[in-house]
């Protein structure tokens, strides 16, 4: 399996610089004042090791913990990991025939995802025992919860809203940026009323409204990951993990050497 899985999508590298920096004409002429993006920089608050195997598809925190899907065919696992140590307490590895995605927490279950293998798992919050599965149609990619509905993305501009007692779609939202489709939504994670997303291959984070699908917010993390922790085996930005008691947010990205608590700092003077 190769690390770059989408080669397909590669043209993202040169299509999104004109919704992020409204450099064309017909884009901001389009904008209602409504749709304004915020833009964010970041602050780190702290760094810590993240195992640089980890091809980082799922992340989010649970009572101080945190947890997190990888892939890769015959990688895949699911972890429970010490935020400062970076050591993986407990394991669950997926057979080779699935390749993991991202994966939340509800009602103490964790939903895990996999790539092209229409499967979801859920499994016990503890004990990692596996409690059922749910199938559904096209690809998995991304998944949180806004504590009554799980929200998944496929790969698409689309982020479904789905019953956690039997995966049945209850309504979905089309993700847009500045009046446009904004496809490729990877991981996920409800924060305080928004959904945040990594958009695949992009150094940024997107805020999106729950329940319009418009981005209100994007969080520009380029070089947040520092040239001499850089390696040949260094992807992309994934993984976003909210800890809503503590307000923490964590970001890291698969077979990143670090995950990061950072702040997001709005670029726009008021
Ligand atoms: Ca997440």
């Amino acid at each position: 399996m190769t690390k770059i899985r989408k080669k397909e999508h590669i043209y993202l590298y040169f299509l999104l610089p004109v919704f992020l920096f409204g450099s064309v004409s017909f884009v901001s002429c389009k904008n209602k004042a409504s749709d304004k993006v915020e833009k964010y920089s970041y602050s780190v608050i702290a760094e810590y090791p993240h195992d640089m195997r980890g091809y980082t598809q799922g992340l989010f925190v649970h009572d101080g913990m945190m947890y997190e899907s990888v892939g890769q065919y015959g990688q895949s696992e699911l972890r429970k990991v010490d935020i400062k140590t970076g050591e993986v307490i407990q394991k669950k590895s997926l057979d080779a025939r699935f390749f993991a995605e991202g994966s939340c927490t509800l009602n103490g279950k964790i939903y895990q995802l996999t790539w092209r293998e229409k499967t979801c798992f859920v499994y016990d919050l503890n004990t990692f025992e596996e409690l059922g599965k749910f199938n559904y149609s096209g690809e998995g990619w991304g998944i949180t919860t806004d504590g009554k509905s799980l929200i998944m993305s496929d790969g698409s501009s689309i982020l479904k809203f789905l019953h956690p007692e039997n995966f049945a779609e209850t309504k979905y939202i089309n993700v847009t940026y500045e009046g446009h489709a904004l496809p490729f939504l990877n991981e996920l994670e409800y924060i305080d009323g928004e959904i945040w997303a990594n958009v695949y291959l992009q150094d940024y984070i997107v805020r999106i409204n729950p329940a319009n699908g418009k981005v209100i917010g994007i969080v520009l993390l380029h070089d947040l990951l520092p040239r001499t922790l850089r390696t040949s085996q260094t992807d992309v930005l994934n993984g976003i993990a909210y800890d809503a008691t503590t307000k923490q947010i964590y970001v890291t990205g698969k077979n990143w050497l670090r995950l990061y608590e950072i702040k997001a700092l709005p670029m726009s003077k008021k």
